[in-house]
């Protein structure tokens, strides 16, 4: 199958290329008729009238229904095809909306805001959410589509090309929904199953300084989880492989050991109203939490 994203552009460009063609047609007749009627032919008497004019009030509905029944059918198959048209998906993956990230489901590996795929495999997502309405929305791969608390929907998508490429929540789920964005890296067969592999390893124990500053006073750990570990919280991101993402807070800075820091330090500077509170920590321990974090590759 096409990408869902190529379907929905073949049928955005046959509507365009009608939408046009009637433009062009309506605008000369405007302006043959501003011309051909101009007030310095001087025509005497009133203008004709016309009343039930039966061919041309037939011709003037039956025209747009047409067109519209064409274009109707034209959308029932462009909606058939971007929903899989029969053909199973390779792969399911679980995405679930939280205000403002995104969580990704690998059977029991969870991953978030980067959500990888291989190249030219049909994927479906199964979308829900946890808390308000939001909406998955990756342009260049598939159409959007609502994660709705209490639901799951289903969404085709396929990536032709390897690469990234980026997507954003696409409906209004409060504050910090601008930077609510969706990271997508599509690989090849082979480099995705070593990453999806390199994920499902649970953490190894680093016994330094961050990570005795992680479980302080189980502040931390009481929302994230950083898999073979005792930290199992589930209000913020899985942080088992945090280091291999690009960025961090879905989109709000590129993923390094300083701007770790930064963010640690202050996430309310970066994401004001964000649901993780400003921990209070002294340089020292932001440094070991930035390392301990750093080196969760
Ligand atoms: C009350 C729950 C809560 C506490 C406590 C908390 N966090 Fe968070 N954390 C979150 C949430 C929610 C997010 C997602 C923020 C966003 O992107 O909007 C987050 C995001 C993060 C991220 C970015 C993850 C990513 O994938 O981009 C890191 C790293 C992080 N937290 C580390 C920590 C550390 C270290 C501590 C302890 C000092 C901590 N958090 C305390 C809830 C919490
Ligand atoms: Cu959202």
């Amino acid at each position: 199958m096409r990408p869902p994203a190529d379907a929905i552009g073949t049928l955005a460009l046959i509507v365009g290329v009608i939408a046009s063609l009637i433009f062009i047609g309506v605008e000369a007749a405007l302006v043959y008729a501003i011309w051909r009627y101009r007030a310095s032919r001087n025509l005497a008497g009133q203008p004709a009238t016309f009343e039930r004019n039966r061919r041309l009030e037939i011709a003037w509905t039956a025209a747009p229904a047409l067109i519209l029944a064409a274009v109707f059918v034209l959308t029932l198959g462009t909606m058939a095809e971007i929903n899989g048209a029969g053909v199973a998906p390779a792969m399911r993956i679980a995405a679930t909306g939280h205000q403002w990230w995104w969580e990704f489901g690998y059977g029991g590996t969870k991953t978030a805001n980067e959500l990888h795929v291989p190249v030219n495999t049909p994927i479906d997502l199964d979308l829900t959410s946890v808390d308000v309405i939001h909406s998955f929305w990756v342009p260049e791969l598939g159409p959007k589509m609502d994660m709705l608390p209490g639901t799951t929907n289903h969404l085709r998508v396929l990536a032709r090309r390897a690469g990234s490429y980026e997507g954003q929540c696409a409906e209004f789920c409060g504050v910090e929904h601008a930077w609510m964005r969706i990271r997508v890296v599509a690989q090849s067969q082979a480099e995705f199953d070593s990453w999806l592999a390199a994920q499902a390893v649970p953490a190894v124990t680093q016994g330094g300084d961050g990570e005795r500053v992680f479980f302080l006073s189980n502040i931390c750990v009481n929302c994230h989880t950083v898999r073979g570990t005792a930290a199992a919280g589930t209000a913020g991101p899985d942080l088992t492989h945090v280091a291999s993402r690009a960025t961090i807070g879905a989109g709000v800075l590129p993923n390094d050991v300083a701007r770790m820091r930064a963010w640690l330090a202050d996430p309310q500077r970066y994401k004001p109203g964000s649901l993780m509170p400003r921990v209070p920590l002294s340089d020292a321990d932001l440094d070991a939490l930035a390392a301990y974090l750093g080196a969760l590759k």
